[in-house]
Order: C-alpha cells, then structure tokens, then sequence
C-alpha cells in the first residue's frame, strides 16, 4: 500500500513539474506517506529488534561500545545514531531509560556540536543538554576523566535529571539507531 501510493505522487510530481527528483526527496515523499499510514491504520513498519516511533523506528543496543562503533554499527544496519529534532523525540527516548550514545559530537571543533548529518546542533532549534542548576550545566568538556575532553554525547537520567550530557568518547556505552520505517 504504502509503496503504491508513493509512486503515485512521484508520478505525478513527474508530469507537474518534469524536472528529476533527488533520491532524498522521493524519500521524504515516502517516508510522509507511509507516517500517515501509520496513524490511521497503525501498520507495522520497522524491521525485528528496531522499536516504532511516529515516522522512525529505533534500534535500541544491548551491547556497550565506544561513540565511533557506535556510530558505525548503525550505519552497518541501514541507519544513523539517533538524531534528535524535537521534545516528542526527547520525550519518547527519556520513556526507554538509556544512558546511550546519540549522533552528537565536537571532536573537530571544541563546542561546535554536529550531528552525525553534519547538520549544527545550532540548527535544530531544541537541545536538551542538562542543566545541574547552581549556574552548572551540560556540556562541560570535562577533563577529569580523559584530558582530551569531552567530545560525544549521550543520553543521560540520573536522579532528578534527564537530559543529554558530554562525556569522552571512548567510553563504552550503548547506543540508539534511527532509520525510516519499512513497509
Ligand atoms: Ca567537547
Ligand atoms: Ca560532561
């Protein structure tokens, strides 16, 4: 169903506009369909082991590893490390209680923070870093543990808190993967 609808509207952006789509945009066209579908019919749609989540499924790994096989391993598996765009978003994955690495860091620039799009932090529009009160907020570059900083960041929902902070890198945490639901 979903596949069918989607080569309907590329149809007939083809023959409204004649021009070509780029692949990301036939994507999102997809990827709205099928959203819509989803809520109206509450189809499955993400692969065994991902979670559902509006539009996006989630794999949620049992396994702790450093931010960079992290990263990789969702790519491995057709996705990213988990981009976060919105409180819906923030909300949904404070629900699952993880400490995991997200696709956030600023290991190329000290406190230029990227996701893994490349996309700037600064760009989202939301951030949820944790801020500890007293003036003491995240992220902090700490170097108590690693004197290169603090340069990768994750989930975090200590006691009273619930947030993202900066840690180093190559501590072993586990980690969230997004991906486009399938159909
Ligand atoms: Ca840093
Ligand atoms: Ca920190």
């Amino acid at each position: 169903m979903c596949t069918l609808t989607y080569i309907f509207i590329y149809n007939i952006q083809m023959m409204e506009v004649s021009i070509s789509i780029s692949t990301e945009y036939i994507i999102s066209l997809r990827t709205l369909t099928c959203f819509s579908e989803c809520v109206f019919k509450g189809c499955k749609s993400c692969l065994d082991g991902w979670v559902s989540h509006g539009a996006k499924c989630y794999f949620f790994s049992n396994d702790a590893v450093n931010w960079t096989h992290s990263r990789d391993h969702c790519v491995s598996m057709g996705g990213h490390l988990v981009i976060i765009n919105s409180q819906q978003e923030q909300t949904f994955l404070r629900s699952m209680n993880v400490n995991s690495w997200i696709g956030l860091n600023d290991f190329e620039t000290e406190g230029w923070w990227l996701w893994v799009d490349n996309k700037p932090l600064s760009q989202t529009g939301v951030n949820f870093w944790i801020k500890w009160g007293g003036g003491v907020s995240e992220p902090n570059n700490s170097k108590k543990d690693d004197p290169s900083g603090e340069n990768c960041a994750r989930l975090s929902n200590p006691e009273g808190y619930s947030g993202w902070v900066d840690a180093p890198c190559g501590e072993l945490h586990a980690f969230v993967c997004e991906g486009l639901s399938v159909n």
